[in-house]
């Protein structure tokens, strides 16, 4: 059994989707971020980053005491090498799963992320840091047109970890004002994403909050933006 520790954010969504497309069997711990429980010091024991998601495996590859892992992507490494799925098990899609997971942790995950604070959360404007973010998130979307427009998957023709970690976040790259027209290979790929059971399951982990990627309301980004700003940290 393994239990998570997560909020309804892109990064809580790639362990959950992972887990879902796995059937693993899981239990969820939701980490209330408005009261900054990620922060707490029974949770920094499981993450010392402070940040959401997290994952106990109570039984580790390997045998042996509880494993707590950090870091998404750390994570959905484990779970894939745990199982032997969402990972091509040759070594040139192995190590291209890797490279576009990396992709996503160095770059869309971060200039994604700053795009929301700056364009959403941050109680001043400033242009410049706006246009930035969103243009740079606007580029790394041109590279994954790029390898879609020669290849049906992130990794080759294999579906994969790197597909739902890049796909957890660019979903919302309307919440983070970074348009995806002009690129039918990303919108092909995330609709096809879209499509799947475990990744629609992983979603409403622990609760659904369809506020990021459809329409919101005025309410709702008030909502949003208050509990990001008791978190950031300038
Ligand atoms: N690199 C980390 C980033 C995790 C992260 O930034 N999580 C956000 C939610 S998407 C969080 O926990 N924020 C709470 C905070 O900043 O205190 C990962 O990929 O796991």
């Amino acid at each position: 059994m393994i239990t998570l520790y997560t909020s309804p954010t892109p990064n809580g969504w790639k362990a959950s989707v992972t887990l879902e497309e796995l059937e693993l069997p899981y239990e969820t711990r939701s980490i209330n971020m408005g009261e900054n429980e990620q922060k707490e010091d029974w949770y920094l024991k499981i993450c010392p980053n402070g940040r959401i998601p997290a994952i106990v495996d109570h039984d580790p590859i390997g045998g042996g005491e509880d494993l707590a892992i950090f870091e998404s992507g750390a994570i959905m490494l484990y779970l894939a090498e745990k199982t032997g799925k969402l990972m091509p098990q040759d070594p040139a899609g192995r190590s291209r799963t890797i490279q576009w997971l990396m992709f996503q942790m160095g770059g869309i995950g971060p200039m994604m992320g700053q795009a929301n604070v700056f364009y959403r959360y941050f109680p001043e404007k400033i242009q410049a840091a706006i246009d930035r973010y969103q243009n740079e998130s606007r580029r790394l979307f041109e590279v994954i047109e790029s390898r879609l427009s020669e290849s049906e998957w992130l990794a080759g023709n294999e579906y994969s970890i790197a597909d739902i970690a890049n796909w957890c976040w660019i979903r919302i790259h309307g919440w983070s004002g970074v348009p995806t027209e002009g690129l039918p290979h990303l919108e092909k790929w995330m609709a096809a994403i879209n499509d799947r059971p475990g990744a629609q399951k992983g979603l409403g982990v622990p609760i659904p909050l369809r506020a990021l990627d459809e329409e919101p309301s005025e309410e709702q980004v008030k909502a949003i933006t208050e509990s990001a700003r008791k978190m950031l940290q300038t």
